[in-house]
């Protein structure tokens, strides 16, 4: 496996990132967010093939929000607040049933890359305090029933379920995310898990003090 240059993942750039989405007053800064989501996908590329379907996911969310920002309208998709207020008085969120729009709404898109989130702050939390003999597997299967799977059907489970036997051992996958296995990496872990709880967080506040948290 090649060394870990600048054209690999690099989670110091997770983390500058989504630094960079909390903006002041509890709202969410979209286009750092999504520069965030755009350098994890780097990380579920460099898995492996088995995980497209995973990746593929990510960019056709990630592709609706920039669509919307790139839109007539792109103005309001600047921060999470200004987005919900604007597609709230426009009637663009579907509050009670699936939508059929192409483009679905910022709301709900933005929703699903957060509910992933909690199960990213999850799996790395398992990951920073495991040893070495520890499964990735294992420990990605837990961090995802305890979060997304519920939100999953049962095909989509599975499927997961299938990509996840496909983690490498804990050296290797360490190699990937470009890290060790010393303290150092325990502590660009740490931090990073508290700073991905934190844009956790506001979004959940925001979603939950407009109602929001179950959008179809
Ligand atoms: C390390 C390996 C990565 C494991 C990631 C764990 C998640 C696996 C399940 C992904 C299933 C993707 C298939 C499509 C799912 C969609 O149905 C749902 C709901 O969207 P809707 O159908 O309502 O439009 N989509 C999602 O839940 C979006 C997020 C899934 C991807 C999260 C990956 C996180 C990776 C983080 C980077 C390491």
């Amino acid at each position: 496996r090649e060394k870990c240059d600048n054209s690999n993942f690099q989670i110091n750039r997770v983390q500058a990132a989504f630094q960079a989405s909390l903006m002041k007053n509890e709202d969410i800064l979209l286009k750092s967010y999504l520069e965030g989501w755009t350098e994890l996908q780097k990380f579920i590329d460099a898995l492996g093939t088995i995980f497209g379907f995973i990746s593929e996911e990510v960019t056709s969310k990630i592709r609706i929000l920039i669509e919307h920002q790139q839109g007539v309208h792109g103005k309001e998709y600047i921060s999470m607040r200004s987005m919900i207020n604007y597609e709230l008085k426009n009637n663009v969120v579907n509050l009670h049933e699936l939508p059929r729009d192409r483009l679905q709404s910022g709301c709900r898109t933005l929703l699903r890359l957060h509910r992933a989130l909690r199960w990213l702050q999850l799996f790395l939390d398992n990951i920073r305090t495991s040893s070495e003999n520890d499964s990735m597997s294992i420990s990605c299967a837990e961090a995802y029933e305890q979060s997304l799977a519920k939100y999953h059907s049962w095909l989509v489970r599975k499927a997961a379920g299938f990509a996840f036997l496909a983690l490498p051992a804990r050296t290797e996958f360490l190699q990937i995310l470009c890290l060790e296995g010393g303290k150092e990496t325990k502590d660009k872990l740490w931090s990073a898990v508290n700073l991905i709880e934190r844009v956790y967080n506001v979004t959940q506040g925001m979603y939950a003090q407009y109602n929001m948290l179950e959008l179809p």
